[in-house]
């Protein structure tokens, strides 16, 4: 290509660190923000073949999510909305860490290997979140795109599933909606106002939400989207990053690790809460009650509270729909025991992480999938929608089944099928709870959940550990689940799990048992048999 030059010279403007090494991990690059200057580069690079090959719009997001300000990290969002796929992500490490001489072998290497024919265009969204560095890295990034020749769309400040919409919308050539910020925001909204108008008499009270939106972009566009909404959710906003620093003691990952209150919010019991993360793709509920005993509902009671909605509503609209509820390792016992024997709804456990959730959920007509830490959607398959569609227009049916199908309809619309979604969940949580007439409270006491414990431990090798069965089980070093199987067994309703974690170099420990005493106990036991 003539413009390996133009990569070359550009290149040097972004110079690797002579023998840093970095990977694309479960949700991309993450590191302290001044490592990731070339790897922004060389990922509008790699956006731009991934873009040739697949003939299609990629997009790239710059953000660390929940980590703190100081970090960033970058992920790829592939033509469909969904996250880059795995063979991708080793041509992405193996990119990143080309040092500066191998930069274009590096790339005719994966040009060779993927037979990247070299002369479609190539359209690359870009996106980026509050955190101060996001400018320059964001910049280092469409220097990368034009580099190689690439065209590229900057959205500026939006969310990661803002993001995930717009690459959607524009491969589905507007069949998803439109891909502006604007479009986003009406096609939600419209959603979110026919489903509440199912919902007789919602006083004040009902409609009044508090929001942690984590000192981050979610705030920002939860403001914006707040005024497509015609007061038909009356939120406050906490923590919009006036003062507080992003995810400092705030934001959905805060609140679901030390299971409290985040700091710089001012309720009341009883209030309905909720904090999204640092790039609003992760929502968390929660309330204190009258004792002040704080009350979270995580990514599970979520789960339990969209599929009963969605399997009420097939039953009424008569319609004979497959839906299942995905689940990781870290759901609750609860959550699960539930839904398989309380609402009869099929229940899947994948490994961790995004896309193997979403890559599960998409075997069923309706696969509702959430992570214990509150990133989730659900989604829809082709012939589902399409039945649910033809439904709706059916003028034979009666009033009831109506009623169900367009609500249905309407759920479809409000929900961001592509990736989890703070502000799309939000709304369709808000939509069910008035829909149902339901308190925060009265949801919470769906199920209870078991005293849980998370722990991290630090160890030469994290790698050493290898899983099965959704990271259920342990199956290396020797020894070590039987160890795990001898102290489940000396507790009442316990179960323990560790894994290697993708995103930090510890191991995480999780165990659950019928007291808080016992949950804490076992998960300090298996964290001893770790070492
Ligand atoms: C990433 C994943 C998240 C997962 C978490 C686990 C994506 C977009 N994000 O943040 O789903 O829960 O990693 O982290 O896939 P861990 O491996 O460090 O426990
Ligand atoms: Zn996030």
């Amino acid at each position: 290509m003539a413009q390996f030059e133009e990569v070359s010279k550009q290149s040097i403007l972004h110079p690797k660190p002579a023998g840093l090494v970095l990977h694309y991990g479960t949700a991309g690059f993450r590191s302290n923000s001044i490592h990731l200057d070339h790897i922004m580069f060389r990922m509008g690079l790699l956006a731009v073949l991934r873009s040739k090959k697949t003939k299609s719009t990629i997009g790239i997001m710059v953000t660390a999510s929940h980590n703190p300000e100081e970090d960033n990290g970058v992920k790829l969002v592939d033509p469909m909305g969904e996250m880059l796929a795995a063979t991708w992500e080793s041509y992405a490490t193996m990119l990143a860490n080309a040092e500066q001489e191998e930069l274009i072998s590096a790339l005719n290497e994966i040009i060779e290997k993927e037979g990247i024919d070299k002369s479609p265009e190539a359209s690359v969204f870009v996106g980026k979140d509050t955190r101060s560095s996001s400018a320059s890295l964001s910049q280092a990034v469409l220097d990368g795109v034009h580099a190689l020749g690439g065209h590229s769309k900057d959205y500026g400040l939006v969310t990661t599933p803002q993001l995930h919409y717009m690459v959607c919308c524009k491969n589905t050539q507007g069949k998803y909606g439109d891909a502006t910020v604007e479009g986003y925001y009406k096609k939600l909204c419209q959603a979110f106002t026919q489903l509440v108008g199912n919902a007789s008499n919602r006083t004040d009270d009902q409609k009044h939400l508090c929001v942690d939106g984590a000192n981050g972009i979610g705030a920002l566009k939860l403001r914006e989207m707040i005024s497509h909404l015609n007061k038909g959710l009356q939120v406050t906003i906490f923590n919009d990053g006036s003062k507080g620093k992003l995810n400092h003691q705030c934001g959905a990952d805060f609140v679901k690790v030390q299971q409290k209150t985040p700091t710089g919010i001012q309720v009341n019991p009883g209030d309905r809460c909720c904090s999204f993360d640092g790039d609003a793709d992760r929502i968390v509920y929660y309330f204190t009650d009258s004792q002040q005993v704080f009350h979270l509902l995580d990514g599970d009671k979520i789960a339990t509270l969209i599929s009963t909605f969605l399997k009420e509503l097939l039953i009424q609209a008569g319609l004979n729909l497959k839906i299942a509820v995905v689940q990781t390792a870290y759901a609750n016992g609860s959550s699960t025991d539930y839904l398989e024997n309380t609402m009869n709804v099929t229940v899947r456990c994948t490994k961790t992480g995004v896309k193997h959730l979403h890559h599960a959920a998409l075997e069923f007509d309706v696969g509702v999938y959430f992570e214990a830490n509150g990133h989730g959607t659900v989604l829809f398959s082709k012939a589902a929608e399409d039945k649910i569609q033809q439904l709706a227009q059916d003028s034979r049916i009666d009033d009831e089944r109506k009623r169900a199908a367009l609500m249905l309809q309407s759920t479809i619309n409000v929900i961001n099928q592509t990736v989890g979604d703070a502000l799309s969940d939000m709304l369709l949580i808000e939509a069910i709870l008035a829909i149902k007439g339901m308190t925060v409270e009265q949801w919470d006491r769906i199920y209870t959940d078991l005293p849980n414990r998370q722990l991290k431990v630090k160890v030469s090798d994290r790698r050493v550990i290898d899983t099965t069965d959704a990271e259920r089980r342990a199956v290396s070093p020797a020894g070590l689940q039987e160890a795990i199987d001898q102290l489940v067994k000396t507790y009442r309703k316990a179960r323990s799990f560790v894994r290697p974690s993708g995103t930090e170099d510890v191991v995480r420990v999780y165990a659950e048992a019928d007291t808080q005493e016992s949950a804490d106990a076992l998960a300090h036991e298996v964290s001893l048999a770790v070492y």
